[in-house]
């Protein structure tokens, strides 16, 4: 046994097996979606730097811009007295997670698309955004998103 397991060590890079237990351990998440996927902090394209306002909105340093494909690091910090959270996705999957926060209001997330930053704290979340046209940014706690905490990215193609 010893002897097929460091032959498997040897012709399978590490990374391989990591992806392999991470998926199976989480095998009920949806890590991929159409809207893109948890990214790699190596990898990064760009820096966005965003506010959580208990006004109920994102307040971006500057305008996204953010181009199909990259892989993007947001710096996400909560400047009010309440939690909030960044969450990355199509508007049909907020969709979906705002109903299951109303039953489950403290659900803890995992699937890589969501962060729950208290007030105070600071938090980072990298994402590569697939081909859509549009990925929306919420927060999905409940009366939040309907009160103004959204925020649509418009993508543009990266060969543009
Ligand atoms: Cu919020």
């Amino acid at each position: 046994m010893n002897k097929i397991f460091y032959f498997l060590l040897m012709v399978f890079p590490a990374s391989v097996f990591a992806e392999g237990t991470h998926n199976h351990n989480h095998h009920a998440n949806h890590h991929e979606s159409p809207a893109g996927k948890p990214g790699d902090i190596n990898a990064i394209d760009k820096t966005i730097k965003v506010d959580l306002l208990d006004s109920m909105q994102f307040k971006f340093e500057n305008e996204p811009n953010i181009k199909m494909g990259e892989t993007v690091h947001f710096v996400v910090r909560n400047l009010g007295k309440i939690p909030h959270e960044f969450s990355i996705g199509t508007e049909n999957e907020h969709k979906q997670h705002r109903k299951k926060m109303r039953k489950h209001p403290d659900m803890k997330h995992v699937d890589g698309n969501t962060i729950t930053v208290l007030p105070g704290e600071t938090k980072t979340l990298t994402w590569v955004f697939g081909k859509l046209d549009t990925v929306m940014a919420a927060c999905n706690i409940p009366g939040h998103f309907e009160a103004g905490m959204n925020h649509v990215f418009k993508m543009s193609d990266r060969n543009l």
